[in-house]
């Protein structure tokens, strides 16, 4: 297509674009784009669902197996491109009722649901003018995401679409086919996908159904600013208030997307969002059995709003609609955990501390805040450093016992009954009439150990600090640092906590470890030239891929007060392709 061709026919798009934003949304013109996130904000809990032709398949192709999650049986079975459009034939899910999946939604107690309108295999679960969807290709012909937008209004839940605008494994031209041949990406053939395709059915997506309250991209990888631009362009003119997913890539999104299944380890001043698998898939497989449990969930959910995000946990319908009896499950026990402690998640605020604790997370609502714990403290004592504000009362959610509260100089301790009072996770809720204010210093928990989380750390010089790790395979470059406070002089173990490398496509096997790196060390201007080698071997916590492998660097004196430690890779080991990837210092005290 030609330049002058090109923008004409953008130009035609905006226009109508326009014109039918105004049908649609005619009182909010002049939208300040920072309230329409308000909803967003305070929603805290969503459902994801996957489901599309690749539900039949179940992860077998051809009666074998094929590795790597549900929704990629396509391109990991490289299956020819006709025959995988033959399962369009064979789609009919005679008995799916979408309002089973929102009445779930509701009740596990999410504010909002994003559907797979069109995954990367390119099928679309809507009517269209493009072919290959559920109403023209199938023998079940009616349009599923019509359906899918009904239940959500009726449930008064917010809504969204996810939408593949980039990979797409039927379209010759569009990215991510590269085992058929004549399929392979070219920025020519990606324009025709974008203007005949992708452009269209975003346009039809959010014209047929009223008002859509998000827009999810996804993988925008090796897209122009332009291209997601032309994208956003679009969408936000047919429908001003829309919330765009901050995949659309290039940073043009409305808030950020962690990685999938990835927390991060400080709070984030940002709006953000964390999609989460239930098993390891997203899209229905029925050879996966590695279900999170119950309490992994909540504790994520606790943490992720802590921590100041979105918690998109996702279920895999079946071929026939129906959701895995493993799913249902949790979302029942998680409806019921809601129930008792929804305040805790509900239009809750962060955390006002930066880093994580051991024991749970904080969340805060005007006037309280909240103490989720996890992990029942042995010592039976939860304990706050620099906490400034006076608490009026406080008493867990589950029964309403009073938990007492005492001080020791540095930390306010809450002392609390011997067991848990929720097998998942118990919420005190703390009264406060003033606002609260922390000191925010990253510090010595209270049962002395000192966690130096490598995502927490500030100065890094040129280090790149990916899925919580400074990770480098080959030349070692940059630095990371902190300053932290230490309340207890003493004796201290220091250890340096490294992974391995995995394969997503087959997380539960082995990591890849390379050992035998140099690094120095600087602690409070000593420097230490150290060997990184695996000591010894520890289960990570709430990690479920990785296991910690800890290298033991000996003893160490600190003083209280402020306190720093940099860690300077020299030499990177990488014969096994997995290099460098350090996760944590820590300074253990020694009795
Ligand atoms: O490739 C997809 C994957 O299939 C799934 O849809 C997830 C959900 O976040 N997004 C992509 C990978 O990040």
């Amino acid at each position: 297509m030609k330049i002058k061709d090109y923008v004409i026919l953008v130009l035609y798009v905006l226009i109508l674009a326009t014109s039918y934003s105004q049908n649609i949304n005619e009182s909010t013109i002049d939208i300040d784009q920072n309230d329409k996130l308000d909803w967003f904000r305070d929603a805290r809990f969503g459902m994801f669902i996957h489901y599309g032709l690749y539900s039949q398949c179940e992860g077998y192709w051809n009666d074998k197996p094929v590795k790597g999650i549900g929704e990629w049986i396509f391109k990991f079975g490289e299956i020819p491109v006709e025959d995988y459009k033959g399962l369009a034939k064979t789609f009919n899910p005679k008995n799916l009722d979408p309002e089973t999946w929102v009445k779930l939604a509701k009740e596990a107690g999410m504010k909002y649901v994003v559907i797979t309108s069109k995954h990367h295999d390119g099928f679309a679960l809507f009517d269209s003018a493009h072919p290959f969807n559920v109403v023209d290709a199938t023998p079940y012909k009616k349009d599923i995401i019509e359906q899918f937008v009904e239940a959500c209004r009726k449930y008064g839940l917010k809504f969204g679409f996810y939408y593949s605008q980039n990979q797409d494994w039927t379209e010759s031209g569009a990215q991510g086919n590269d085992w058929a041949k004549g399929y392979e990406y070219s920025k020519e053939g990606f324009q025709k996908y974008m203007q005949e395709k992708a452009l269209p059915q975003i346009k039809e997506l959010l014209t047929q159904y009223g008002k859509v309250d998000v827009i999810w991209f996804d993988t925008p990888y090796k897209m122009s600013k332009e291209e997601s631009k032309e994208f956003l362009d679009v969408a936000k003119a047919i429908q001003p208030t829309i919330i765009v997913s901050g995949r659309i890539g290039n940073e043009l999104g409305d808030y950020v997307q962690m990685e999938d299944n990835n927390l991060p380890k400080i709070r984030q001043d940002f709006d953000w969002e964390v999609p989460v698998t239930m098993n390891h898939t997203w899209a229905y497989k029925k050879d996966d059995h590695h279900w999170k449990s119950t309490k992994y969930l909540l504790w994520q959910l606790t943490y992720a709003v802590s921590m100041n995000g979105n918690y998109l946990l996702n279920i895999g319908p079946k071929s026939d609609g129906s959701v895995p009896e493993e799913s249902v499950k949790r979302l029942k026990e998680v409806s019921k955990w809601m129930k008792v402690n929804n305040e805790a998640i509900d239009g809750a605020k962060p955390s006002p501390y930066k880093h994580e604790f051991s024991w749970g997370s904080i969340t805060q609502q005007t006037g309280k805040f909240y103490l989720n714990i996890t992990e029942w403290p042995t010592s039976n004592k939860i304990a706050l450093y620099g906490l400034k504000t006076q608490i009026d009362k406080a008493s867990l959610l589950e029964g309403n016992i009073p938990v007492k509260i005492t001080s020791d100089g540095a930390f306010t301790i809450f002392n609390l009954p011997s067991k848990a009072t929720d097998p998942y996770v118990s919420v005190v809720k703390v009264e406060i009439s003033e606002p609260l204010i922390v000191d925010e210093i990253l510090v010595q928990r209270y049962d002395g150990n000192i966690v130096l989380e490598t995502e927490a750390s500030i100065n890094t010089t040129g280090a790149k600090v990916r899925f919580g790790a400074l990770t480098m395979f080959g030349k070692a470059k940059g630095s990371v640092q902190w300053n932290f406070m230490v309340v207890y002089d003493g004796k201290y173990k220091l250890e340096l906590i490294t992974t391995g490398r995995k394969r997503m496509s087959n997380p539960m096997a082995p990591a890849m470890f390379d050992q035998g790196h140099l690094v120095n060390i600087n602690l409070n201007g000593a420097l230490n030239k150290v060997e990184v080698v695996k000591d010894y071997e520890e289960k990570a916590p709430k990690d479920l891929y990785n296991n910690f492998k800890v290298t033991d660097l000996g003893m160490v004196e600190l003083k209280q007060g402020m306190n720093s430690l940099e860690v300077i890779p020299l030499k990177i080991e990488n014969a096994n392709k997995a290099g460098f990837s350090l996760r944590q210092v820590r300074l253990v005290p020694v009795k």
